[in-house]
């Protein structure tokens, strides 16, 4: 097995490091799963053609028992849980391969199956003693009995901290009562076992709560509510739960009393990679329908696939798409090698590829026009289907904040060293991490990316340019404004957004060296072409980040948006 690694590629980068060796050569599926994997993608092929029907599942709002059974006799449910615990056994590349191609036949199906084992029952898997996974995964593993995830609550969305579920431990110390409830849980009607996080210590105004993870079998008590009317994926059940003193034994706290809040955190690190490859198996499918109707759709005498806005949104669709797609499973890669930080770049993952769908959804929409609108077609059922992936699983606003004041924090201590060793001249070298050293370096002499490909060295560059950018505003900005940078919210989107880029260039660069080391500049055409389009795009975007480095007007739309809010609508009228 490979030494663990400690640090983040991304992380590392926010100090204006670039850690080649994280990303470099870009991650290959183990080849034993890659046999497994072409099996597992053959049979849902088969079984998908043959058994499911997306119109019907979206109109009557429930997936049809015999599709449900199928798939679990197809070992969905049991993806990544060891072959052991009667699992399959998946990495994570190979799980979320698979969750790619379920999302690209049916998104419903998607995050039921998502929403059992990416989150469901993943701290069982992670954090688990032996005797709760030899008791909870066999029969998980079959779909016998379904897993769900229940964090969120009515007053504690974004702020999954700020949770009322109590778990009270009884006087002779055997077991927990929890009392409160959940919304919007996903496989809420039908789940058997439930991954609930509760206080367990009371609630003080401004303190932090001490939070706990429990397994709990709905036969101990667990209600549901009906199931939600929802714009989209309506084939999932989403209900409230109730909990009325559930008695939970403490053989089924998981992980330790108190660091809950760490598992569910690390069961999300995870549960974002599966959202994001199923956002690029959504994408696919809407990107063969592009491609037909452009080509099938005539106007003007010529099909409108020749016209150049036409070509314009197939190339811009295709370029995210692929940086989406590398970004992901170099992330997946990442976690196949036991790297044990990957936080910041699941979430950027997760991010970027809600949005990516969302732009191929709206544009495959606008493509395909007026039968877009239709729903006698599959576009509208797409859009509606895309829209909760900004949402869920940390919405995109949440996670930009985490994304950019998870990268500040490692500039931050570093600069707090580099300070404190200042004023102790004579010891305080030895005072300074690795980082500290090596971003003292950088300042003198740019870091580089020396393992790419030189065909690829343009975007080489642009990769350069913009990390010392990102990792010079970084320092600035810590300099200047310190601690309130946790409340500015403008400046941490920019620096998110130059992350993400970043990210996804660096996956494409990767990506498109080891085409070119295997198939030569010709063979490997296809990816350099959508890392050059993508590497455009992204320097575009980057470069009005770093001019509003220097110059915005985020104090006028501030103010703007709080005049509005006394003013408590639109405030003009034409007349
Ligand atoms: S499930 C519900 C989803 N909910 C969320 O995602 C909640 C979002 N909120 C948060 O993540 C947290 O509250 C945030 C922190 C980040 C805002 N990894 O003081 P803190 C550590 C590791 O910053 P807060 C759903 O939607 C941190 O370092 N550690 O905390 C189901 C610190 O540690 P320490 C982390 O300000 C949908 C400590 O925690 C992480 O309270 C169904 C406290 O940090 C992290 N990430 O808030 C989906 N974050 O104390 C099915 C924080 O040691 C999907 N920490 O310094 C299926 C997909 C299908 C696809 C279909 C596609 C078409």
């Amino acid at each position: 097995m490979p030494p663990v690694i400690e640090q983040s590629f991304m992380k590392a980068l926010f100090h204006g490091v670039i850690s080649e060796d994280m990303i470099f050569p870009f991650p290959e599926m183990p080849a034993e799963d890659r046999e497994n994997v072409s099996m597992i993608l053959d049979s849902v092929r088969k079984f998908c053609a043959a058994s499911v029907d997306s119109a019907k599942i979206d109109r009557e709002h429930e997936i049809p028992a015999e599709v449900l059974e199928g798939l679990k006799g197809l070992g969905l449910f049991g993806l990544q849980i060891p072959t052991d615990f009667d699992g399959i056994g998946l990495s994570s590349t190979a799980y979320a391969r698979v969750m790619q191609e379920v999302a690209s036949v049916d998104t419903s199906i998607a995050v039921t199956l998502g929403a059992h084992q990416s989150i469901g029952l993943k701290a069982i898997l992670l954090f688990g003693t032996p005797e709760q996974k030899r008791k909870y995964l066999p029969k998980l593993a079959t779909g016998e009995h379904v897993a769900a995830f229940a964090l969120t609550e009515p007053a504690a969305g974004s702020d999954a901290a700020a949770i009322k579920t109590r778990a009270e431990l009884s006087p002779d110390g055997t077991h927990y009562v929890i009392n409160g409830s959940k919304i919007w849980i996903t496989n809420g009607g039908f789940a058997d076992v439930f991954t609930v996080f509760a206080r367990t210590s009371s609630v003080e105004e401004g303190q932090k709560p001490k939070i706990t993870a429990f397994i709990v079998e709905r036969e101990w008590g667990v209600k549901s509510g009906p199931s939600e009317h929802k714009l989209g994926i309506r084939g999932t059940s989403t209900t409230e739960l109730f909990f009325d003193d559930v008695k939970v034994p403490v053989e089924n706290v998981i992980g330790e009393v108190g660091k809950g809040f760490k598992v569910a955190m690390e069961v999300l690190n995870n549960g974002r990679l599966g959202l994001a490859s199923g956002s690029l198996g959504l994408a696919r499918t809407l990107m063969k329908l592009a491609i037909e109707r452009v080509q099938e759709r005539r106007a003007f005498g010529r099909s409108i696939g020749e016209f150049g806005l036409i070509k314009d949104k197939i190339a811009r669709m295709l370029a995210q798409m692929f940086a989406l797609e590398s970004m992901t499973y170099l992330t997946t890669g990442m976690i196949d090698q036991k790297v044990a930080d990957y936080s910041v770049e699941s979430a950027i993952c997760k991010v970027m590829g809600s949005e990516v769908v969302w732009e191929v959804v709206n544009e495959t929409l606008q493509i395909a026009a007026g039968i877009g609108y239709m729903s006698d077609y599959p576009y509208e059922r797409m859009l509606r289907d895309a829209r909760i992936n900004l949402i869920f699983e940390g919405t995109n606003e949440i996670l930009r904040a985490f994304i950019a004041l998870t990268g500040l924090q490692g500039p931050g201590k570093a600069l707090v060293e580099v300070s404190k060793a200042l004023r102790e001249p004579i010891k305080g070298f030895g005072l300074l991490s690795d980082f500290a050293v090596r971003r003292a370096k950088t300042v003198l002499g740019r870091e580089r990316m020396s393992r790419a490909h030189p065909l690829l060295s343009h975007e080489v560059v642009i990769f350069e340019d913009m990390t010392g950018e990102l990792a010079n505003y970084v320092d600035s900005t810590l300099r200047k404004h310190g601690r309130r940078i946790a409340e500015m919210q403008f400046a941490q989107r920019r620096v998110a957004e130059m992350a993400m880029d970043l990210y996804a260039l660096a996956a494409c660069i990767s990506r498109t060296t080891r085409a070119i080391e295997r198939r030569g500049e010709e063979g490997a055409k296809r990816e350099i072409d959508l890392t050059r389009v993508f590497g455009g795009l992204a320097h575009r975007r980057m470069a009005t980040i770093v001019s509003e480095f220097a110059r915005n007007d985020d104090e006028l739309r501030k103010s703007v948006a709080s005049r509005a809010y006394t003013d408590g609508a639109y405030p003009f009228d034409i007349l």
